[in-house]
């Protein structure tokens, strides 16, 4: 009686073992790169469309202003990040930002939202900026990131931040919104770069 109980706890116990490295090895290798920008063009690394996105078009005291520039988050030389010049200073109400699509991609693998931030110390630049995800419903799911700082930063959003998310495997878009309430100061740039689905 002894030694099956003993033999059930050593089994039990590489069960646990195994189960942990095989965590370790997805960790390892399998995360999903959606964008790097790092061909400084169109489309994503899922052959996904995005761009800069403005409340109201009309307003021309207000809006997002997308480029590609080679200040790879990563250290790469030849490679690119996306640079985010916002003003939300008008007399309406005032929101813009980038939206990239998704293109229904299956997140269920992982449990994780990465991506590069810094902002420019000469432009200035927003220390709280606001993350979304949507899913096929197209309802908004928002985190807002603080801490801002103009050195490169990895930032690691768990998917249970995004509580409006209710089906993971497939995901349609991706969107950085300034707006006049989190925005400060209410014009400036901020870089993006390595936007990741990680397994953490
Ligand atoms: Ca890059
Ligand atoms: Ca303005």
């Amino acid at each position: 009686m002894k030694s099956k109980l003993f033999f059930g706890a050593m089994l039990a116990a590489v069960t646990i073992l195994s189960a942990v490295s095989n965590q370790f090895a997805m960790a390892a290798g399998n995360d999903l790169v959606l964008a790097d920008f790092n061909t400084g063009d169109k489309p994503s690394n899922i052959g996904g469309d995005f761009g800069a996105w403005n409340k109201d078009p009309n307003d021309e005291t207000q809006g997002t202003a997308m480029s590609f520039v080679s200040d790879d988050a990563l250290g790469d030389p030849a490679g690119h990040s996306i640079r985010l010049d916002y003003d939300v200073d008008s007399p309406n109400p005032a929101y813009n930002g980038f939206w990239m699509k998704l293109n229904n991609t299956d997140a269920t693998l992982y449990n994780a939202l990465t991506f590069y931030i810094k902002g420019d110390p000469t432009a200035d630049f927003t220390k709280r900026v606001k993350i979304e995800l949507k899913d096929k419903s197209s309802k908004p799911s928002s985190y807002v990131v603080a801490n801002v700082t103009d050195k490169w930063q990895k930032v690691s959003i768990p998917f249970d931040k995004f509580h409006l998310i209710k089906d993971w495997s497939s995901l349609s878009e991706f969107v950085v919104t300034f707006d006049d309430v989190n925005s400060r100061p209410k014009k400036g740039t901020i870089y993006i770069d390595q936007v990741t689905f990680s397994k953490e």
